[in-house]
């Protein structure tokens, strides 16, 4: 008896082989997996702007090629990704206008100030680290093209995390004002980095879901308590102190405690009111309204092209 589509795609998720776009699949982990990969793609492209802000104002030309790199890496994750969500069915220029229109969320961690450079270093140390920690995992997402695209996206956010760790060791080794500002920057970025692994997992209305579609592997406690003892030792080693005096190994858990999270910041900037969510993504709409003659002329040569 041949099986049907549902039981195709059951099977192929009970196996831990990957759902591909020519394959069926419920409208509901369409729906699913186009959010989660629309967000994902806008985190990247929206989360350029942070570290943007510091281009011009790096204090090395070393410093500064490496932050063009970086961000340059950033745009492509965040095109390679809306490729992924093209392969569902999803339209680019559609999510780009939910985008701008705010109908379609970004990573909250993006609404914050980068007020120092040494910001840039703890960006790349606890947002590319945390990126990381939430990322591999979904290497083996169910969805083939996302599980891929997270494939080479992890390899360039270890490299973001290293010169991210680099940069501030650099700045540990150098005057107490530089010390200092490393210091604050932790203090800023810590909690906001806690956040980004999303609601505690008794206020995920989706994790249940996407663990039983196999899209999530793991919950957004699981990850944060992951990225939490990670964290600690390079603390250490960095000679920083993280902004919480609950943090204390527990030989029970095997895992360090940590103070509690304050999960009204992030409902707010979820919402839209963080630090920076209203200048975010007005330079977003202003960039793609910029851009509005490059993506006509493209056009209208491809329409010449495939006339000839
Ligand atoms: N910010 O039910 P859950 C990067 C939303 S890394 C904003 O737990 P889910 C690299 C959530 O979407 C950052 N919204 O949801 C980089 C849902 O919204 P809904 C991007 C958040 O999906 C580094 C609602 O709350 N990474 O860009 C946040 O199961 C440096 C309920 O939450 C990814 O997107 C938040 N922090 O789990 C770039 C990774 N947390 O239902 C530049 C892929 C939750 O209203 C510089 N995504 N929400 O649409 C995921 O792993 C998941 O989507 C989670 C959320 C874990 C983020």
């Amino acid at each position: 008896m041949t099986a049907t589509v549902e039981e195709h795609f059951e099977a192929t998720v009970a196996a831990d082989q990957r759902i591909e776009p020519r394959d069926w699949l419920p409208d509901a982990y369409r729906k699913t997996m186009i959010r989660q990969i629309a967000q994902h793609a806008h985190s990247e492209i929206i989360g350029m702007q942070p570290e943007g802000n510091w281009i011009t104002r790096a204090p090395s030309l070393r410093r500064k090629a490496i932050l063009l790199a970086k961000v340059q890496d950033e745009a492509g994750h965040g095109l390679y990704l809306y490729s992924a969500a093209e392969t569902l069915g999803a339209d680019r220029t559609e999510l780009t206008e939910l985008l701008i229109s705010r109908r379609q969320k970004y990573s909250s961690i993006f609404n914050y100030p980068t007020l120092t450079f040494a910001d840039v270093g703890v960006i790349g140390w606890l947002v590319d680290g945390a990126a990381i920690c939430n990322q591999v995992p979904l290497c083996r997402s169910s969805y083939g093209p996302y599980a891929r695209a997270m494939i080479r996206i992890c390899k360039e956010e270890s490299f973001h995390q290293r010169q991210g760790y680099e940069l501030l060791m650099t700045m540990m080794r150098g005057t107490p004002e530089q010390q200092a500002m490393v210091q604050e920057a932790t203090n800023r970025f810590w909690w906001p980095s806690l956040m980004m692994f999303g609601p505690p997992d008794g206020d995920s209305p989706n994790t249940a879901q996407s663990m039983a579609w196999k899209i999530k592997r793991h919950t957004n406690d699981d990850l944060r308590q992951r990225f939490v003892d990670m964290s600690v030792p390079q603390a250490e080693a960095l000679g920083v102190t993280l902004p919480d005096p609950l943090l204390a190994w527990n030989e029970d858990r095997g895992h360090y405690d940590f103070g509690p999270i304050d999960w009204s910041e992030l409902k707010r900037v979820i919402a839209g009111d963080g630090p920076c969510n209203a200048e975010r993504v007005e330079r977003r709409r202003r960039a793609h309204e910029d851009g509005a003659w490059v993506r006509e002329a493209a056009s209208v040569h491809a329409a010449k092209e495939s006339e000839r």
